[in-house]
């Protein structure tokens, strides 16, 4: 009897013990630690340390701890992943990532070029990238934001994870919000003086015997600009054919720079000429004025398309310090695409000029990408034309032909974040 009186205080003090104790467990987290969330992370790091070496130490710190204060151990106070692994960081700092085009009308694509950790170290190859947004594609590092969606939203956020701690970090990708600054769908039956006016006629001899005339120039009255190249079917005294052809320019109605400049044309299907869409910029048109310094930020032609049938693609070209009468050395960088766009078919050419580079486009594709010249900080205007030259080999019209380039529309967009 007194033997069993004396397990029975035991077992009744034991139970006093251990109530008090969970109730000081209990009270001293959750006044600590709001959310459940956090909570679970707590237990299961206190998981984590009981399988560590010193299991019998870390039971007999967290008994002393339960049992007699109501400190809590340093290691669930901070952040909430506590235990740093082989990786060495806790947290992640920011997401790099840059826009790869961006189509006014179009979608826009953005590449994450590095996720970095609070080290400062980029883990990207053992990081994926998250969206649940409704519309949002990514593959890989490649996003892709529809027009739709950018239509009505300004943003989408994204998480960027590590795989193997699973540490993450949201980042936000805004989107550029671009404006028309500039239309011309060529509706009517004549072209828009407040746009444009002829290019002066000037004697172009490169290969052939060519001049600008006005009326090589027109609109078709079925919404279409057309630039022509003419045959006469005579030959100068060098024997070079003599033709005509179109040109067009914006030059002191319509002057601009950053932005994004689309054409929709169809283009000549003959050898012997190029039809183009062309920005000239700042000084490039002031051969006295244009210094050779070997840079292009203060004026340069860019060359949206160049078509050259004789190749299968367009050209792209940026050239800089002035032509000059062809005297001096002018620089360029240029490139030949190899997209097939002599279907008889409209395609769609663009530049997006930036502050920071030229992005050209074929049918909304980035055919090329470059800052050659440095980049042009001056207004420029838009140029039309159709010239006859070697570069694009024969010339095999005969007298009275004509080959047509067809332009569908100019347009023009600015977007407030290049200025
Ligand atoms: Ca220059
Ligand atoms: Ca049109």
């Amino acid at each position: 009897m007194k033997f069993n009186k004396i397990i029975c205080l035991i077992i009744c003090i034991a139970m006093l013990i251990c109530t008090t104790a969970c109730r000081k467990i209990s009270g001293d987290l959750s006044s600590v630690y709001s959310d459940v969330s956090t909570i679970t992370e707590v237990y299961h790091e206190i998981t984590v340390d009981e399988s560590s070496d010193n299991t019998t130490t870390n039971e007999t710190t967290q008994n002393s701890n339960t049992s007699t204060t109501s400190s809590t151990p340093s290691s669930i106070e901070g952040e909430p992943v506590k235990k740093e692994d082989k990786f060495g960081f806790n947290t992640l700092k920011s997401v790099d990532y840059s826009c790869v085009k961006d189509i006014p009308m179009g979608d826009a694509e953005y590449k994450v070029e590095g996720v970095i950790t609070d080290k400062g170290s980029n883990i990207s190859y053992m990081a994926e990238i998250l969206c649940d947004t409704s519309g949002i594609t990514v593959d890989d590092f490649n996003i892709t934001v529809p027009y739709e969606f950018r239509k009505n939203n300004k943003s989408v956020t994204l998480t960027a994870r590590h795989r193997p701690t699973g540490v993450s970090i949201d980042f936000t990708i805004t989107f550029d919000s671009w404006k028309l600054i500039f239309e011309d769908e060529f509706n009517g039956t004549k072209i828009n003086t407040k746009y444009w006016d002829f290019s002066p006629n000037y004697y172009r001899d490169k290969g052939y015997a060519n001049t600008w005339k006005d009326e090589y120039t027109f609109v078709d009255g079925n919404g279409h600009l057309v630039s022509r190249a003419y045959a006469t079917g005579e030959t100068n005294d060098e024997g070079k054919p003599i033709c005509y052809s179109g040109a067009l320019w914006s030059k002191d109605l319509f002057e601009s720079s950053y932005g994004y400049y689309e054409v929709s044309a169809k283009l000549h299907h003959n050898t012997g000429m190029w039809g183009a869409f062309w920005l000239v910029t700042g000084d490039m048109d002031e051969p006295d004025n244009c210094p050779n310094d070997n840079s292009g930020v203060n004026g340069a032609e860019l060359d949206i398309f160049e078509s050259l049938y004789n190749y299968g693609g367009v050209s792209h070209a940026v050239h800089w310090d002035g032509w000059s009468g062809y005297t001096k050395s002018m620089p360029h960088q240029g490139y030949v695409t190899d997209i097939n766009t002599y279907d008889n078919k409209f395609h769609t050419f663009a530049l997006r000029w930036s502050p920071t580079e030229y992005v050209f486009l074929v049918d909304g594709n980035v055919t090329l990408r470059t800052d050659a010249g440095g980049i042009c900080n001056q207004p420029g205007y838009i140029n039309i034309t159709t010239e006859c030259g070697t570069w694009a080999d024969d010339f095999t019209l005969k007298k009275g032909e004509y080959s047509d380039m067809l332009i569908d529309y100019v347009r023009v967009y600015t977007t407030d974040s290049d200025f």
